[in-house]
């Protein structure tokens, strides 16, 4: 068919025309994909030059890999030893790789794991089930990996960090599992989850499966579960058990406490003198005794078996205060004994002024009641290994007032740490927060409670409580530890800052 030559020639036009508006269109339809940038997401910005991308109309569009600008954090905002953090900080993963490193985490310790035969029983709901496209075939079954809750969310411990040779000591019973976990928690929290001590669990039976399972999944370090020898948890045999257990009763008739029971006896001796001996204690020197239910309030941010070590200081208390007189009707006489026949026990600067308030008079003075509460203590063990100790609870115990009275573990303590040793390694841990019901203990320092370290109410102390000890141990060391709002910072922390840690 034969067309008009204009006619032809602008047919040509036309074509030209439309094919260039289709390159055009086509060519700015990518603009969005790789210019917008509320296409990335929020942390992770994408800086690409608009001509360089796309280039011009006509011309071959080269691909320049967009620059990936990652956010900048703050430093001092990223807490040490925060793996979730570190990861906020790597590119996203896939839920399968992230799987992959749950199981990594899980198997990483195998001696914990170990010592968790019962973990699978906290694992008792089943996640959903997965299908074959989003469980890759070498990823092990989650509800493997879920019975350990991943490493970043228990322990925080800084990989370099050094300890000292010490252990977290409790003595419990089964049926105090949660009460043990509600101290351990915070015990971890507050210091332990940074260090992982290990925990040293002790018991006069056999501690059950469940105990041990929900025990160490929250230690931080290694959980050792050791059972008392009979030997040290009965009446030895010069004991007049009928005696004894008349004793017993009558005191429960007076209604003194625990006066009626005779484990409660047996746990005084066991803490007055078997603890220390107990074969899993012989590789520790440092000890830092926990009770169930016990709370804490600040973080402890120095190392407190690192600080006995470096300050000298042998045994550290938080409260004082006064014994039940009728618990212990005859110790202090036993007492007087003891000294009388091992004078050379007695340090040339001990703080036996702590125990008695006639100056001068020595132990020929009445004994005050004074003691340190030993339900908390961080001590060194090689004082209760010593000659001096041993031969002191030797000597008590052979004079039978444990059972035939009800002796405790802390004047028994107490004596000996104030007789025994020089004032000056003695150490009023003024910066622990901590309560044993149904007293508590506060910092009275400033630092403590505006840095944020502590959250207690500093009026909620013991320390100047009518029925406490602890202004006759400040008069015996000639401390000055004003009541709230009292001195800038904790004279603990000004030791750590003078001589350091
Ligand atoms: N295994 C075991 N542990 C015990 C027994 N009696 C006490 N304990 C533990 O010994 C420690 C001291 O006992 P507590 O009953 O707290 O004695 P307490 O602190 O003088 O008295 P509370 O005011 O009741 O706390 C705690 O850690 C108890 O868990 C017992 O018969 N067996
Ligand atoms: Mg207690």
């Amino acid at each position: 068919m034969a067309v008009a030559r204009p006619i032809r020639v602008g047919l040509i036009i036309l074509a030209f025309f439309l094919a260039g508006s289709f390159i055009y269109v086509s060519s700015n339809s990518r603009l969005p994909t790789v210019y917008n940038p509320l296409r990335s997401s929020s942390d992770v910005a994408v800086d690409v030059p608009v001509a360089a991308a796309v280039g011009k109309l006509g011309e071959a569009t080269e691909v320049i890999p967009p620059k990936v600008v990652k956010p900048v954090m703050n430093e001092e905002h990223v807490p040490p030893h925060n793996d979730e953090f570190k990861d906020a900080m790597e590119p996203e993963k896939t839920d399968a790789e992230k799987e992959k490193d749950r199981w990594d985490d899980t198997t990483r310790t195998p001696e914990k794991t170990e010592e968790k035969p019962a973990a699978q029983s906290l694992s008792k709901e089943k996640p959903p089930a997965k299908t074959d496209t989003d469980t890759p075939k070498d990823v092990p079954p989650i509800s493997k990996s879920l019975t350990k809750i991943p490493d970043p969310f228990v322990a925080h411990k800084a990989p370099d960090v050094t300890i000292e040779n010490a252990a977290l000591v409790m003595l419990v019973r089964n049926e105090e599992l949660h009460a043990a976990r509600y101290a351990m928690r915070q015990v971890e929290d507050r210091f332990n989850r940074r260090y992982g001590y290990p925990w040293v669990f002790l018991n006069d039976v056999p501690f059950t499966e469940e105990f041990k399972t929900m025990t160490s999944g929250i230690a931080s370090g290694k959980a050792h579960y050791a059972q008392i020898p009979k030997e040290h948890w009965s009446m030895p045999q010069w004991i007049d058990k009928s005696e004894a257990r008349k004793r017993m009763k009558k005191m429960g008739e007076e209604g003194i406490i625990y006066g009626e029971s005779e484990s409660y006896r047996h746990m005084c001796r066991f803490n007055s003198g078997f603890f220390y001996r107990q074969e899993v204690m012989q590789q520790f020197r440092y000890y830092w005794r926990v009770e169930p239910f016990v709370e804490y309030y600040c973080d402890v941010v120095e190392d407190p078996f690192r600080f006995l070590a470096v300050h000298n200081k042998t045994y550290t208390f938080t409260m004082a205060l006064y014994e039940y007189e009728a618990t212990i009707p005859t110790l202090w006489e036993a007492v007087r004994e003891f000294a009388k026949k091992h004078p050379e026990y007695i340090h040339p600067d001990s703080a036996i002024q702590f125990l008695t308030d006639t100056p001068g008079a020595g132990l020929s003075g009445p004994y005050n009641l004074c003691h340190f509460w030993s339900n908390f203590e961080i001590a060194d063990l090689e004082f209760f290994r010593g000659e001096a100790y041993e031969a002191f609870f030797a000597f008590l115990d052979r004079r039978g007032g444990f059972f035939y009275e009800r002796w405790g573990d802390a004047p028994i303590h107490s004596i000996a740490a104030a007789l025994f040793l020089p004032r000056s390694a003695i150490h009023f841990y003024d910066s622990i927060g901590y309560r044993h019901a149904p007293y508590t203990h506060c910092p009275q320092d400033r630092e403590s409670h505006d840095s944020g370290r502590c959250s207690c109410e500093p009026g909620s102390t013991f320390d100047y409580d009518g029925y406490g000890c602890l202004e006759r141990w400040l008069r015996v060391v000639e401390m000055e530890y004003p009541a709230w709002p009292g001195l800038a910072r904790s004279p603990t922390v000004e030791m750590i800052r003078d001589k350091g840690l």
